[in-house]
Formats: C-alpha cells, sequence, structure tokens
C-alpha cells in the first residue's frame, strides 16, 4: 500500500493531488491511499462537495510506510518521522527541497502554476480516463493556485489543462465556476489570527535560522482590518516560541493583486525601511513563491 500524502497546512492541491495521484497508482495497478496532515481549509471543503469526494483520513505517523509526495519536498513539511518512511515517488512545483532517499525514486517537479496541472499531463501520457470527480478536482486546484490564472506563477501549461479538464468536468461557464471558488478560498469567517497565520504557513531556512511566511488571501484587505493588531501579536509569540529570525503574513487581496505584510522578529528592521503608513505594501503582487519571498530572502542576505 503506498500512501499519498501532500504538505503540512493542506491547501486545496495538496488535497487534490494527493486524491489524483492515488487515482494514476491505482490505475497502474498498485494500491494506494490519499491521506492528509492537516485540517481542511474551507475552499478544500467547497471542492470536495463540488466533486463528491470524501475527505482524504488524517495520518500524520508514516514510519515503516511506502509514500509518495505531493506538492512539497522540504522536510519541514513531510510528516516528522518521514525519514522511517519510503518515499517512492514525488510530483510537485516548488523549488527541490531537502528529501532524500535510499533507493531510486520516480520524481515529477515542473515549474508550473499547479501539481494537478503535473498530474493532468501524466494522465494523458499514460492515456488513463480521468473521470468527472478527478476533473472538477484537478480543474479546481489549478484555479485555485494560480487564482483565477492571475499569478505569475501560472503557464501555458496550467491554461491548457483547464481548458481539456473543463470540458470533462462539463464546466459551461469558467469565469462563473472561478468566481465561486475564489468566494470559497477568500472566507475567513470565524477565524481565529493564529488560525489564519496557520492557514497556509511555510517555513524557510537563512542562514541557519527559520523564517515564517504565511499567506491569507482575501476578497478585500478590511476582511483583516479588525485582527491587524492580534496578527502581529500572533507573529510575536511564534518567533519567541519557535526562535525565528522573522516572520512574517501576507495579507493578499486577488482582486486588486496588492499584498500587505504584516512582520516581526529580530530581523524585522531589515524590512523597515519599506514601511511605509504602518503598512508593507507589494502593488502587484500575488504569490509568495515567486514574488514575496525572493524579495525578503534579498533583504535577508
Ligand atoms: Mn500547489
Amino acid at each position: 500500500m503506498i500512501l499519498v500524502i501532500g504538505h503540512k497546512n493542506p491547501d486545496s492541491d495538496s488535497i487534490c493531488s494527493a486524491l489524483a495521484a492515488t487515482e494514476l497508482l491505482k490505475a497502474r495497478g498498485l494500491k494506494a491511499k490519499p491521506i492528509r496532515q492537516g485540517e481542511i481549509n474551507y475552499e478544500t471543503k467547497y471542492i470536495l462537495k463540488t466533486a463528491g469526494v470524501e475527505e482524504p483520513e488524517l495520518i500524520t505517523s508514516i514510519a515503516g510506510k511506502k509514500v509518495w509526495l505531493v506538492d512539497y519536498t522540504d522536510l519541514s513539511q513531510a510528516p516528522d518521522d518521514i525519514n522511517q518512511a519510503e518515499i517512492l515517488g514525488i510530483v510537485d512545483h516548488h523549488r527541490l527541497g531537502d528529501v532524500t532517499t535510499v533507493n531510486p525514486l520516480e520524481v515529477w517537479i515542473w515549474p508550473v502554476g499547479c501539481t494537478c496541472t503535473i498530474l493532468f499531463y501524466l494522465f494523458q501520457m499514460e492515456e488513463i480516463k480521468i473521470t468527472y470527480q478527478l476533473a472538477i478536482l484537478m480543474i479546481s486546484a489549478i484555479l485555485s493556485d494560480t487564482v483565477g490564472f492571475a499569478s505569475p506563477t501560472c503557464t501555458q501549461k496550467d491554461r491548457k489543462a483547464v481548458q481539456e479538464l473543463s470540458k470533462i468536468a462539463e464546466i459551461e461557464d469558467l469565469d462563473a465556476f472561478i468566481k465561486m471558488l475564489m468566494i470559497a478560498k477568500t472566507n475567513i469567517k470565524g477565524l481565529s489570527a493564529t488560525q489564519l497565520v496557520e492557514k497556509d504557513l511555510k517555513m524557510y531556512l537563512v542562514h541557519a535560522r527559520n523564517v515564517l511566511v504565511a499567506q491569507v488571501e482575501l476578497a478585500a484587505l478590511e476582511q483583516a482590518d479588525s485582527m491587524i493588531q492580534a496578527l502581529g501579536f500572533d507573529l510575536e509569540h511564534r518567533c519567541k516560541e519557535n526562535d525565528l529570525a522573522l516572520a512574517v503574513l501576507m495579507l493578499t487581496d486577488i482582486t486588486t493583486n496588492r499584498t500587505c505584510l504584516i512582520y516581526r522578529g529580530e530581523w524585522a528592521f531589515k524590512l523597515d525601511k519599506f514601511w511605509k503608513k504602518g503598512m508593507l505594501v507589494m502593488e502587484n503582487t500575488l504569490s509568495r513563491k515567486k514574488q514575496v519571498w525572493p524579495w525578503i530572502q534579498a533583504k535577508l542576505l
């Protein structure tokens, strides 16, 4: 049995690509099961409901298991006992991280907008039928990760995959489909400051110190207005608890492409000269991977 597992703090791609990769392995005649490492967010719930698919089981210990990793290759995003598991395959669209293996493995890492895009081409290459349910999962993940094609991470391959998948998923009005997905994506109703920071959080290593960069996508920056102070406190607290050099939260308005940064920590002074009117605002910025993290990293080196 192969467990297919996305990253910690799972986003929609992490869940949908685990489900899709499982079907790919099954079509190859293997036994496989999708699992998840954390709670499912509001958007992913909406996608699973639309597709009529059950949530993968929550499993956070994989010692002694055979696994495929989807949507990450960083140890910090893997289950803590990953070193006792055997990694047989990886499908990802991020920079290569620090997982290592004992045996040769199958690796598909492409610089595209979404892991599900790579899986779509693998299904095509191996002439495996994509069902209606899978098409809904995959198209939703691609549109989520690329923020409806708006993200600079979006490539022609992603667009082509969406075009093909929309036929199988019987989506007649793609704009309306994207709109509903974005409403679910930016729903932060009832979430505490801590839950917001943990919604989509990544850790990076700079000069042997940990740096956290979290992101919350919003339909309007005002959605977070009443929580700015609490968010700052949460970041401060994390720096102390986990010895972080810097903790950053990106508040991204996906309708205006504007990202506002809240940041705390020992290295905060390195960003301070860009601080304007109490906020660090980055125009035309949606992507942590392609825009915010490279920018921050350059300021820290
Ligand atoms: Mn992804």
